[in-house]
């Protein structure tokens, strides 16, 4: 069975064999058969605990049948005495294509209101507004097999190495096939991306509109404009004005750079004939991020890089099908099929949809729509494969609005998340591997994601779900699919409805798909339609865009500099991802192998603005904000820049005590595009104050309460929690793990140190360790007691005694493939293994997905810390 992968928006095919082991697809051109760590580890994922199940009515229990018409009944309730607008969805670029349309069609053409919005609003809206003032589409130009062709590649606010692992992966492959290939990392931290670049360039965060204007500048003063791009532009000369101030000296004041620096960049900019740059959250999650966005689309317009094989502006999409729910008009702003709302495409829709009404304005984008919610006027909201109680800025403020809205409807396949927990109406949805529909990647392929384990409990395909609650509304003629298929078809034939070449997404080519043909669907690439009916790699390279005049449009970048700041908050956090997680960690988060390269929520410093706060590597530290706090375990890394901070987004209130980094972020927006500026916060930080710390492993996943920190991981066979506290641990552990029937061995130690552990019948229970630093034991030897006890008392007191005592314990785990640890890497290294290939031969290490490398490298170059 083959599908595709429901991480990141690489979208890379796998193959499942009959036992649920997934492998990468060899067929699927995105990623030719590679798959990182993530996605190799999807088999661990399926049959997970924690499913939602059942669908549950304010808390119960309940048929399915019977949640769907308590649902319906209280829509209509609240849409009869208060309209349409105070209804609301809240989407996610993790559903299928035939989920959201169905999600649009339900509230733009039936309910007749357009306010439904989705997690791409904090993802993609930026690119989108760029693409759109650019283009006149919301339209990619370019495809992976660019990464081949490039001279050079541009990195810009993305870490690809960890974010976009595969496509990062293919780009080393292509440098490594023709060396001559440049690459330039653009990133305050020098990130696992940078491992690949020639250039990085650590600008100052929310610069990149004053990079890219003086790069514009430069174009012009190097006679570096392509003359034959010229008629088919518009807005060159206002423009260029905007530019002009953008000398040299001052974008690189701007952006905190040496210039000679940025000239290098400039120079290899316009010294390569093709350039690809790519970019991410770095650029998109900024209060400016429109315009940053047009302002690196200018650059390649003006001198003629795009249309080109290993040319162009290349935003990479997050989600896997954020691409998807751009198509559909998943966003509030626009309608589907890449319509607008102007009275020509609003009665286009209605007639093809043949609805009763349809939305004639935009509706509440993200942030505006849970403030709505919290003031009162939107009193339904729906929110489907989305954690937005954890994932929104502000994430305070959302759960209270969630907590005080009259109907909160929650769609999601894990029973307990920040978000479900609001839920009045619980719906218990198909996940990964149940479902069955389509997705389009960053490349505008659209491939298959297929169903192969059956469905569990009660569990339904979210379109379903959607298309049951519009029947019982009584819009059961245009809801009454009874196959994905269907939907798909409708799908495509509106992409091409009175389309006549004026719309970039057409797949009318797919519009008369069979089933059968539907699901044997190969991926490819829209448009698919008369003209490029087996799909289309690359966009313009007829030069003509879908402006009316046809011309490509240049936007001056209006305020190129992003500041922030804020009185009393010195610092500035910026926040972001790790590897081995996904999100909210609700699927990745329950994979002990993901677990393993990073197991805590942390802070990251550079050492001087450490040493100025009274901080050192792995203190515990207390970050806070105008909105809120966070503790998380500090860690000094040599890339980051002076006063600045990173924390991963991903830990939240079900895996952590208080390290939920949206409670700090504040939600400025970019006016244009509405996405919040995640990536900046004014923060100051300050050292945590503990009694103790510590580790405690148990076999449920229950948190104890009474600590001042905690933050689990799973073990194989157990919970394990790092735990700090007040006062003695001992008391702690006295008041809260004294548990009936159980026999206790404990150890207290000179200077703090305290130590138990808790029996029944011959298993290991609990096993806790604490000292007035978080101490260092041998972790796999503890793990490996809750399957396997010890067989004597010797091995009981040696289990007590927690140490690393055998040296068995690998450290911390670099290669999550193959389970290698840091400690076994140096061993390796002192016995003579000089290359990562030496490290490979030896230990297996960075020969799986590869996302490892940068790091091993990094290892090579590094001394062990003392
Ligand atoms: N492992 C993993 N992979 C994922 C995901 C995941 O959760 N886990 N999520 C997916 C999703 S939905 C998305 S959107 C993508 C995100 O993918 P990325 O955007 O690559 O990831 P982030 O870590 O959010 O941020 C990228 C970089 O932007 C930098 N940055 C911050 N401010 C600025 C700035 O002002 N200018 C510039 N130039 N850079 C800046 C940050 O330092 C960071 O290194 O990842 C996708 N892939
Ligand atoms: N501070 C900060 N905040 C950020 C970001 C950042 O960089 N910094 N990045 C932002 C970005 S780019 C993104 S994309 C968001 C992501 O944030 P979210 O979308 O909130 O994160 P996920 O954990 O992916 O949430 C997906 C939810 O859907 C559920 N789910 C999985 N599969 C299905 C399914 O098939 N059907 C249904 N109905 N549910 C399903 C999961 O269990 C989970 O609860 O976070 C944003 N928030
Ligand atoms: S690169 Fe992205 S799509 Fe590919 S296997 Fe990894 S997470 Fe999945
Ligand atoms: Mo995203």
């Amino acid at each position: 069975m083959k599908s595709t992968c429901p991480y990141c928006g690489v979208g890379c095919g796998v193959s499942v064999d009959a036992d649920g082991a997934v492998t990468g697809d060899v067929s699927h051109p995105a990623n030719l058969g590679r798959l990182c760590v993530k996605g190799a580890a999807l088999g661990d994922t399926l049959h997970a605990s924690g499913r939602l199940l059942r669908a549950r009515v304010d808390g119960e229990p309940v048929a399915l049948e019977r949640a769907l018409d308590n649902a319906a009944a209280r829509l209509r309730a609240i849409i009869e005495r208060h309209g349409p607008e105070a209804v609301a969805i809240y989407a996610s670029g993790q559903l299928l294509t035939e989920d959201y349309y169905v999600a649009n069609k339900l509230m733009k053409g039936y309910l007749g209101a357009a306010n439904i919005d989705t997690n791409s609003r904090l993802c993609m809206a930026s690119a989108v507004v760029g693409y759109k003032r650019a283009f006149g589409a919301d339209a990619v130009p370019c495809c992976y097999e660019d990464f081949a062709e490039a001279d050079l590649v541009v990195l810009v606010g993305s870490n690809a190495a960890w974010t976009h692992p595969v496509a990062y992966q293919r780009l080393a492959q292509a440098k490594q096939q023709r060396p001559t290939m440049r690459v330039v990392t653009i990133d305050p931290r020098r990130t696992a991306s940078a491992d690949l670049a020639d250039l990085h360039l650590p600008l100052r965060p929310g610069s990149d509109g004053a990079l890219f204007s003086g790069l514009l500048h430069w174009l012009a003063q190097h006679g570096a404009i392509d003359s034959s791009m010229l008629p088919h532009l518009s807005g060159v000369e206002e423009t260029l004005a905007a530019a002009q101030p953008w000398t040299l000296a001052r974008a690189a004041a701007a952006c905190e750079l040496e210039s000679g620096l940025l000239a290098q960049f400039y120079r290899l900019f316009t010294d390569s004939d093709r350039v690809l740059t790519l970019w991410c959250m770095g650029i998109n999650q900024s209060a400016a991020g429109s315009d940053h966005n047009n302002a690196i689309v200018n650059v390649h317009l003006l001198s003629g890089k795009l249309g080109r094989a290993g040319c162009g502006p290349f935003s990479l999409t997050g989600q896997p099908n954020a691409m998807g729910g751009r198509e559909v008009g998943g966003l509030a702003n626009q309608l589907a099929a890449h319509m607008g709302f102007s009275d020509a495409e609003c009665d286009r829709l209605q007639r093809f949809w043949r609805s009763p009404t349809v939305a004639r304005r935009p509706g509440l984008t993200a942030v505006a729509l849970f403030e709505a919610v919290a003031r009162g006027e939107v009193k339904a909201v729906w929110i489907l494969g989305t954690n937005p109680a954890a994932s929104m800025p502000e994430g305070n403020r959302v759960a209270q609005a969630l907590a005080t809205c009259p109907l909160v409807i929650v769609s999601d396949v894990m029973a307990n998340t920040d978000t479900t927990r609001f839920a009045d109406i619980l719906l218990p949805a198909l996940g990964w591997g149940e479902k069955n529909g389509t997705v389009t990647n960053s490349e505008r392929r659209i491939s298959r994601q297929r169903a192969f384990v059956p469905p569990p409990g009660e569990a339904k395909p979210d379109w379903w779900l959607l298309a049951q609650v519009a029947q019982r509304l009584g819009f059961g003629d245009a809801f009454s699919w009874q196959h994905p298929a269907e939907i798909f078809r409708e799908h495509a034939a509106l992409s091409g409805f009175e389309n006549h070449g004026q719309r970039a997404f057409d797949i009318s080519g797919l519009a008369q798909l069979s089933d059968d043909a539907w699901d044997r669907l190969k991926p490819v690439q829209w448009p698919v339609n008369a003209r490029f009916p087996a799909g289309c790699a690359r966009l313009f390279g007829d030069r003509r865009f879908y402006h009316a005049d046809g011309k490509a449009r240049l936007l001056p970048c209006a305020a190129p500099l992003e500041t922030v700041s804020d009185e009393g908050y010195p610092l500035l956090m910026n926040s972001g991802r790790i590897r081995d997680q996904w999100h909210t960690m609700t699927r990745t988060g329950a994979v002990p192998r993901l677990m393993q390269h990073i197991d805590e929520p942390f802070i990251a410093l550079h050492p001087a603005t450490a040493q100025r706060w009274g901080l050192a590597d792995g203190d515990l530290a207390r970050v806070q904000s105008a909105r809120g706090w966070m503790a998380a375990r500090v860690r000094v890394d040599g890339g980051m820049r002076l006063n600045e901070l990173f924390a991963p987004m991903h830990w939240n209130r079900q895996f952590a005590l208080q390290s939920h980094v949206d409670a700090l972020v504040t939600a400025r927006c970019c006016p244009a595009s509405g996405q919040p500026a995640l990536k900046q916060t004014a923060v100051r930080i300050q050292p945590l104050p503990t009694g103790w710390q510590g580790w405690l492993w148990q076999r449920n996943i229950e948190a104890p309460s009474g600590l001042r920190y905690w933050a689990r991981a799973p073990q194989a066979g157990a919970q394990r929690l790092t735990l700090a506290g007040d006062g003695a641990a001992r008391d702690w552990a006295q008041a809260q793990l004294a548990t009936q029937n159980m026999q206790l061995q404990e150890a207290v130690g000179a200077a703090g140190e305290y130590r138990l552990l808790a029996w029944r019948e011959g298993a290991l229970q609990l096993a806790f360790y604490a000292a007035p630093r978080l101490p260092t034991l041998d972790h796999a030897q503890i793990t490996a007691a809750f399957r396997a006890p010890p067989a004597d008392a010797a091995g009981r007191f040696a289990l007590l005694a927690g140490s690393r005592a055998r040296g068995n314990d690998a450290g911390r785990i670099i290669c999550s493939c193959f389970s290698v640890g840091e400690t076994t890497i140096r061993q390796a290294m002192a016995q003579g293994c000089d290359s990562p290939a030496a490290l490979g031969n030896a230990l297996k290490c960075g020969t799986g997905c590869g996302s490892c490398l940068p790091e091993l490298k990094q290892l090579l170059l590094t001394p062990a810390r003392a």
